[in-house]
């Protein structure tokens, strides 16, 4: 390494880590019970597991830059793991749960502790399971309040409430992706969506139960939204009430107000509302949004947003959503996304031209491989620049950090499709040949990364909600069709690009994204609609250490689930 490129790494290093040392005050301990609970909904009873016998899971609520513990016991009949979405862990990817990514799974009967280190983040996050559909009942909301001596960039909300978005199946997770996998078909759809573990009026069960957000005239509220469901983009409205944005994936984002939101799976939302109407009774409602020819079912799921002393006032035909397939709904509202600088932010440090020294055109598709126990004699796969990802049985994390072990991953993922094809065309008669492997990317410390994510209409096109763990990045340009890797760079937003853990790759488009490679570790990268991700729209970035032990991985606890078989 050059004397300059040292002294890069050096400065960025300090930079990322000298944020760390802000203000990082309290330790707190969660212990979560993981068991199977039974569930009325839609008139029928489902076993699921869930965290505490509660579906969501209880919520995490701590302060920026807080250290929490959760110590994880699986009282259930198979293994897990647990991610916390969207938290960084600087240096250590030991806590950050992927299952065969950083960690084998915490069998049955045992438990294991994850300590989570906040940096930066400041709003809503959330955990989740993160091994096979778990996620599906295993989740809850992860929030960050601002320091005791910082105030929000907006006025002082009087309260806040979580509002997570869910899909609801009749029957168990992780059974029907299982028993999707092995008939190489697409798992069935859900049941319902629910707003908070409720399914609301619209499905016709008179025993279902509707999430009523109870609220005083004239007082501000801040809505933590989280889309928790497992394959479905949603909107979002609260009738004859506005929505301002003020965060998004932990981190502020310039105001905007709108009569509806877009949020795709693992988004956070952090959104002010004004009980600023006549007392009255308010439904709020979730409706999907799909691009996809492989749509979702177009339901309608409600809540109802209360004033106290109410009377009446509840008028389903005042529900304004746009229809499911309104793409333009959809771009209108994330072209309204914009970074914020203000001081409860972290500074934005965009990588220029000049600081890319690893830089990845990624074409996104869903393929067919043959398969002859299957029904049809194909499977649905997926894959980034035409590999599908296959999950290891021992974690890459540990075979990369005690590099004696070989077998479990290669370093080889194509940084560019094998053929460039006019991805966004009619490609009824076409195909590329896709393979299967585990296959990830390797950066050195500190370096500029740029990504651009290329939707195309292989399989059935559409939108992908695409997530990095380790990481917040910068959201710095789209555009419609094929990127043009002449024209498309001097559209990019480097000022003020929105910083986000999961971005909206829509279909028939291209998102790029930059960051600069300041944590060192092995990091899971992949599409957020588990139907994509199971069948292997995913990869893995690995950041080398930099030169330092503040730029290297820590040394991994000595708890660290065993993996199966060793
Ligand atoms: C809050 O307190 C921390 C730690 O004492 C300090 O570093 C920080 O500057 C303070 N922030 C403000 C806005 O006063
Ligand atoms: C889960 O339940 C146990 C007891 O059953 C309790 O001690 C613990 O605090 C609960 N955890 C959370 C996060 O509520
Ligand atoms: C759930 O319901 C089933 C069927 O009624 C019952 O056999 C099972 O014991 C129940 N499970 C729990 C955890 O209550
Ligand atoms: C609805 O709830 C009542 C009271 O708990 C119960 O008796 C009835 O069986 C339930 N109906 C259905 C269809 O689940
Ligand atoms: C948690 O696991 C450790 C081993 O990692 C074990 O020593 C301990 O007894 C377990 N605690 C509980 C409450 O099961
Ligand atoms: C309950 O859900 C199961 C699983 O989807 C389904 O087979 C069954 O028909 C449902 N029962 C009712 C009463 O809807
Ligand atoms: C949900 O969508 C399905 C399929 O379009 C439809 O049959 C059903 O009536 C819808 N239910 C509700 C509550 O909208
Ligand atoms: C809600 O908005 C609708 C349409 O904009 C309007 O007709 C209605 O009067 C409003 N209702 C209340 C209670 O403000
Ligand atoms: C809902 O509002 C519409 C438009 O104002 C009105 O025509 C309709 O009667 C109302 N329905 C109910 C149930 O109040
Ligand atoms: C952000 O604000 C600070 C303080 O007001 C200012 O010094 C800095 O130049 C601003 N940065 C950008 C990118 O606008
Ligand atoms: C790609 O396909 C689209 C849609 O059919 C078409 O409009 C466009 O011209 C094609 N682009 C190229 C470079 O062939
Ligand atoms: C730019 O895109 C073309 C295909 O459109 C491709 O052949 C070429 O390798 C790309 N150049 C770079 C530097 O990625
Ligand atoms: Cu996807």
């Amino acid at each position: 390494m050059g004397l300059q490129q040292g002294l890069v790494t050096w400065f960025a290093g300090v930079l990322f880590l000298s944020t760390l040392l802000l203000s990082c005050a309290d330790v707190h301990h969660y212990e979560f019970f993981v068991r199977e609970s039974n569930f009325t909904k839609l008139c029928n009873t489902t076993t699921l597991l869930v965290v505490n016998d509660s579906y969501p899971g209880p919520q995490i609520r701590v302060h920026r830059c807080d250290t929490v513990f959760v110590n994880v016991h699986n009282q259930g009949n198979y293994g897990f793991t647990i991610h916390w979405h969207g938290v960084k862990q600087p240096r250590n990817p030991w806590s950050d749960g992927p299952e065969f990514i950083t960690q084998c799974p915490i069998q049955p009967g045992t438990n294991f502790t994850y300590e989570i280190v906040l940096s930066d983040e400041i709003g809503t996050l959330w955990w989740h399971a993160h091994s096979d559909w778990t996620r599906g009942s295993v989740h809850g909301a992860f929030i960050i309040l601002p320091p005791e001596n910082e105030t929000y960039p907006f006025p002082t909300p009087d309260a806040d409430q979580t509002i997570i978005l869910e899909s609801w199946y009749d029957g168990d997770y992780k059974q029907i992706i299982d028993d999707a996998l092995a008939a190489g078909v697409s798992p069935r759809q859900p049941n319902a969506y629910a707003i908070n573990g409720h399914v609301g009026d619209t499905y016709g069960c008179p025993n279902d139960t509707i999430f009523r957000m109870l609220v005083d005239s004239e007082k501000i509220y801040l809505l933590r939204i989280i889309n928790a469901a497992m394959n479905e983009h949603f909107f979002f409205t609260i009738a004859n009430h506005t929505l301002t944005v003020v965060a998004q994936d932990a981190s502020y984002v310039r105001r905007f107000t709108r009569d509806y939101l877009l949020i795709s799976p693992g988004q956070t939302m952090d959104v002010l509302v004004s009980a600023n109407r006549n007392v009255g009774q308010y439904y709020m409602a979730i409706r999907p949004f799909s691009d996809s020819s492989a749509a979702p079912v177009d339901n309608i799921t409600t809540g109802i947003f209360q004033y106290t002393n109410s009377e009446g006032g509840l008028n389903a035909s005042l529900i304004t959503l746009p229809a499911m397939t309104d793409t333009d709904a959809m771009i209108n509202f994330l072209n309204q996304i914009r970074n914020t600088n203000v001081s409860q932010n972290p500074g934005i440090n965009v990588p220029a031209d000049k600081d890319i020294k690893t830089r990845a055109f990624i074409a996104i598709a869903v393929n067919n491989l043959p398969c002859n126990t299957c029904v049809l004699g194909t499977r649905l796969v997926a894959s980034l620049n035409n590999v599908s990802f296959v999950s290891p049985r021992i974690d890459i994390l540990q075979a990369y950090y005690n590099r004696n072990m070989s077998g479990v991953f290669t370093e080889d993922f194509p940084l560019n499709p094998p053929v460039f094809y006019n991805f966004t065309g009619d490609l009824t008669n076409f195909n590329t040949p896709v393979a299967e492997g585990t296959r990830v990317i390797v950066v050195n410390y500190g370096e500029g990364v740029e990504m651009v994510l290329q939707a195309t209409q292989m399989g059935a096109g559409g939108s992908h909600p695409i997530h990095l763990h380790g990481f917040s990045f910068y959201w710095v340009g789209t555009g419609f069709g094929n990127f043009n890797n002449e024209t498309d760079p001097s559209t990019y937003n480097l000022v003020d690009p929105p910083l986000v853990n999961t971005v909206h790759v829509p279909g028939r488009r291209w998102v790029a994204i930059r960051f600069f490679a300041t944590n060192p570790g092995v990091w899971f990268m992949h599409c957020h609609l588990d139907r994509h991700s199971s069948w292997g729209m995913d990869t893995v970035l690995i950041v080398r250490n930099g030169r330092t032990e503040e730029t290297s991985i820590r040394p991994p606890p000595s708890t660290m689930p065993r993996c199966p078989g060793t």
